[in-house]
């Protein structure tokens, strides 16, 4: 039978995309001009006026893509509708020229539309941390988490618990760990806060000593400036801010300062009580894009650069299981912030939900959701299990970028 080998593809990126063609034979103008045809965007527009509705629709039609508007929208019944845009990046880009030059907000449209391709389509990252730069590029990073709370350690003597903790670092870093988060504080939900005394006796003394004899840069895992400050000065590189930046005020001034990489996380409540009562976002991936972009916008204003920053959903913080699993299904929709995007699903709630196992036996469903993650486009992870999620991390890497064997 004839053309009995016709296949229908599914082509994840550009290299894919643009290598297809070149197979084909195409020539070089024609691999430029074609491959943004190959990607397929959907591209949701909020509250446009109906007469603009009306516009965007006319004109995405005219470039061969459509634009889905209420039923009210063509009578002008609804004021404002929300619009999704649907066509090739091709299209959406043609469509993005052609009404630059229209007057008011469908210019504003064409700027907003023009920024946010730019950023989702970026693939390789520089992240700045006080100290160095680190690359992101064809590699998932992994983040080893160090708690260095009481029932993390604990034996009794101080010394020994520093001593089990720096050792327990070095360990994560010799199993492939890209960065050490070293934490002195307990965020599970329903954990009570410490004090920032408290806090800096568990985690300084481990940092300094990590400082000396680590090669990878040490994150300090703080919602508190006070704490973040000296774990600086004792030679950490990056806040993990779990409040993004909300809950301490000198915080901004601190990472501004100190120039370290900041982690910008999503958190409904505190820890205390953000798993109890209703859980209700309009669009959880949405709200929650919408909040990081205005936490990127904030950081910015206090002098941190964007290349500073990267951004995490915040997996089990103030969720539903549902919300987790779709965060991690539309992981990649984060892309539009134009910053690496950072995961920790490591032992969590949402896996023990599904598999009915508790904490310490959810290695599997660990390696199953970081799989997820990094093929739906986490740029680091941040897990317990090192060894085990180095192996992981790296086979979902080479299905994600390929492998030169
Ligand atoms: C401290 N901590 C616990 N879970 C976390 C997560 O998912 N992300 C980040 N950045 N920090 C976390």
């Amino acid at each position: 039978m004839p053309f009995e080998d016709l296949q229908i593809l599914s082509l994840t990126d550009e290299k894919e995309a643009k290598d297809l063609l070149g197979s084909i034979g195409v020539d070089p103008y024609g691999i430029e001009s074609m491959a943004p045809k190959m990607r397929h965007l959907n591209i949701l527009v909020k509250k446009v006026s109906c007469r603009h509705g009306n516009i965007i629709k006319q004109e995405m039609l005219s470039l061969g893509g459509d634009a889905a508007v209420s039923r009210g929208t063509v009578g002008c019944t609804d004021e404002q509708t929300d619009v999704l845009l649907m066509g090739t990046e091709k299209q959406i880009r043609r469509f993005a020229e052609k009404v630059a030059n229209q007057p008011g907000s469908l210019k504003e449209l064409s700027f907003v539309i023009k920024e946010a391709l730019s950023r989702y389509l970026t693939g390789d990252f520089l992240w700045k941390t006080a100290r160095r730069s680190l690359v992101i590029n064809k590699r998932t990073l992994i983040m080893g988490i160090l708690n260095c709370t009481p029932d993390s350690f604990s034996d009794g003597g101080k010394y020994r618990d520093k001593e089990k903790a720096v050792a327990r670092a070095l360990e994560m870093m010799e199993e492939g760990a890209d960065i050490i988060d070293v934490g002195g504080e307990s965020s599970r939900p329903g954990a009570d806060p410490v004090s920032a005394e408290e806090e800096m006796r568990r985690t300084i003394p481990v940092i300094e000593e990590l400082t000396r004899r680590a090669s990878v840069p040490i994150s300090i895992d703080t919602v508190k400036a006070s704490v973040a400050r000296a774990a600086l000065q004792a030679g950490a590189e990056i806040i993990n801010d779990i409040s993004a930046l909300t809950f301490d005020r000198e915080m901004p001034e601190v990472a501004a300062k100190s120039k370290a990489g900041v982690v910008l996380m999503h958190m409904r409540g505190e820890p205390k009580t953000m798993q109890m009562g209703e859980i209700r976002y309009e669009d959880v991936v949405g709200d929650i894009i919408f909040y990081l972009k205005k936490r990127i916008e904030a950081a910015e204003s206090w002098g941190i650069a964007s290349e500073h920053l990267v951004c995490d959903p915040g997996v089990g913080f103030g969720k539903t299981v549902s919300h987790n699993y779709t965060i991690l299904k539309r992981l990649s929709e984060f892309r539009v912030l134009g910053r690496p995007i950072l995961v920790g699903v490591s032992r969590k709630s949402l896996i023990g939900a599904v598999t009915g196992e508790g904490p310490e036996k959810r290695l599997e469903g660990t390696a199953a959701a970081v799989t997820a993650a990094v093929l739906n486009g986490a740029a680091i992870v941040r897990v317990h299990d090192v060894k085990e999620m180095k192996k992981v991390v790296s086979v979902a890497d080479a299905v994600r970028y390929g492998v030169d064997l």
